[in-house]
């Protein structure tokens, strides 16, 4: 049923009462973040490899590359693994860019190198929020894959997941709204590199995501709750849009405009 009974201009009128003021966004409850890179050469009087790593637990913003660049005794190049993470923990969002690439050179018996980036972090939402989510994920031809999901702790059911392997891209948008819980948003890129004399391979992967807490009332995400967002609800619900049915029951009626208000005066 559309939402034809209700009048706009009664509607727009309910959002000169303000809101609520909101609370905090997220409480972050454990962080892990890693880079890590590797090589490896194997050939006749030569056998060695390279790693480096890093990683944090700690909160705030976090630019961070291992890098694994191996030359052979004699000064050829052998194999190469990069990894760099820019990601953010912050009080009202999450973001993340993992970049990782492998490469061989072609220069020994046998060549390999790896890279991978990891973003792992729970946090608790102390109040109901709206939330919007957008991730990419890219990689070359490979051994290689990259993920981006969101999930309630503890949960295997995912709330949002965008994955790649061996080769591909995706990319993913959701909002709607979080009850109060815990949560997990997990990011992975990792690519691998094999060759030897005669063959040489640059893999590359990527996942990236950003993942915002807004008022439960800021219904068009743009950071403030005021007419605008009731607009777009009317709009939403009587044009049928699916963001309108906001109880999830299929239809566009009272039942929602009603959740919406208790969400706006949350
Ligand atoms: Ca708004
Ligand atoms: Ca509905
Ligand atoms: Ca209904």
């Amino acid at each position: 049923m559309k939402l034809q009974l209700l009048s706009v201009a009664a509607l727009l009128g309910a959002s000169l009462l303000a809101p609520s003021a909101p609370g905090q966004d997220l409480t972050v409850l454990q962080v892990t973040r890693t880079v890590q890179a590797q090589s490896y050469g194997y050939d006749y009087d030569y056998d060695d490899g390279l790693s480096q790593s890093h990683s944090t637990g700690a909160s705030g913003a976090w630019d961070q590359t291992a890098l694994a660049d191996q030359s052979d005794w004699w000064g050829y190049a052998v194999a190469r693994g990069k990894s760099q993470q820019v990601s953010d923990v912050a009080p009202d969002h999450l973001s993340f860019d993992l970049d990782v690439s492998a490469e061989t050179f072609g220069n020994h018996f046998l060549e390999d190198s790896s890279a991978l980036g990891d973003f792992d972090v729970a946090f608790q939402l102390p109040a109901l929020r709206r939330y919007l989510i957008t991730a990419d994920v890219d990689v070359t031809l490979g051994y290689n894959q990259a993920s981006v999901e969101l999930r309630e702790a503890g949960a295997a059911a995912k709330l949002f997941d965008v994955s790649v392997a061996q080769v591909g891209l995706d990319t993913g948008l959701a909002y709607g709204w979080l009850p109060p819980g815990d949560y997990q948003l997990l990011g992975h890129a990792e690519v691998s590199a094999f060759g030897n004399h005669t063959t040489t391979e640059l893999q590359q992967g990527s996942a990236s995501a950003e993942l915002r807490f807004f008022h439960p009332g800021d219904f068009d995400l743009n950071g403030s709750v005021d007419s605008s967002d009731v607009y777009w609800v009317v709009f939403a619900l009587t044009t049928g849009h699916p963001a309108g049915d906001i109880d999830g029951d299929g239809d566009f009626d009272y039942d929602d405009w009603d959740l919406y208000v208790t969400y706006y005066f949350g």
